[in-house]
């Protein structure tokens, strides 16, 4: 990884990109920015006909009629509330054989040795130090702050603006919402939530909520 280099992997082959909402539009713009070529989107649901004059192509079916070795895809679904839709559409279609590209939108800054994952998307103006880790179909969403050696799990969404000091980590598909802060060496827990504007002093457990400032359990 080169810093502040803009990139996305398999960056010959053309993209299709998965969903068709806010997500995707974002993905959709960053791509085009970084030059890559787009096949279409697909969305079961689409509410719009193209995108940027990025075409919806009809439903995750059309995919299979691509060869898998051919194409790259690009998980354009996000999250509201969990990440579990994400995760199950990046599974299926790996089980199908295809592989995601990842994408870093170029005002990203990432330090020389951090290692994304497969299908990571690190997008505009985020900033990740030494150490990093980035697990497979993770978003680290805009303007988000990563310091040293924290380690994102696979199908996390750290959300805009988010803000995690040295060597936190973050398991499994949970969740980090808008302008939430970590405090060092902190462990937040899988499929776990921590809400907007938390500030996040000890560990979350594995599936629970956190809110607010010092951040606690949500009680209903
Ligand atoms: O299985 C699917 C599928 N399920 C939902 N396959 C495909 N190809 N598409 C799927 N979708 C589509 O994702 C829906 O039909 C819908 O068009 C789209 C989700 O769009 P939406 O704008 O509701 O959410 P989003 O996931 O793009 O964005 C959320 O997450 C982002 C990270 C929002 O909360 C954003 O505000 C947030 N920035």
């Amino acid at each position: 990884m080169i810093c502040n280099k803009p990139q996305s992997s398999g960056e010959d082959q053309p993209v299709i990109i998965l969903g068709g909402g806010g997500h995707a539009k974002v993905l959709i713009a960053t791509l085009l920015m970084l030059g890559r070529s787009i096949i279409g989107f697909v969305d079961p649901a689409a509410s719009k006909k193209s995108i940027f004059g990025v075409k919806c192509l009809g439903d995750d079916s059309v995919v299979l009629h691509h060869k898998a070795r051919n194409i790259r895809l690009v998980n354009g679904v996000g999250s509201i509330g969990s990440n579990s839709s994400r995760c199950d559409l990046f599974n299926r279609f790996k089980e199908h054989g295809f592989s995601f590209g990842t994408v870093v939108h170029p005002t990203a800054i990432i330090a020389l040795d951090v290692r994304l994952g497969e299908g990571a998307q690190i997008m505009a103006g985020v900033v990740i130090q030494p150490g990093g880790r980035v697990g497979a179909n993770a978003i680290v969403n805009t303007g988000a702050v990563i310091d040293h050696d924290c380690n994102v799990g696979a199908h996390v969404h750290i959300a805009p603006g988010a803000a995690l000091s040295g060597n936190v980590r973050i398991a499994i598909g949970a969740h980090i919402g808008t302008g939430a802060t970590i405090i060092q060496s902190t462990r937040i827990g899988a499929w776990s939530l921590v809400g907007a504007g938390a500030v996040v002093i000890r560990n979350v457990p594995a599936r629970a909520a956190f809110v607010g400032v010092p951040a606690k359990p949500l009680t209903k």
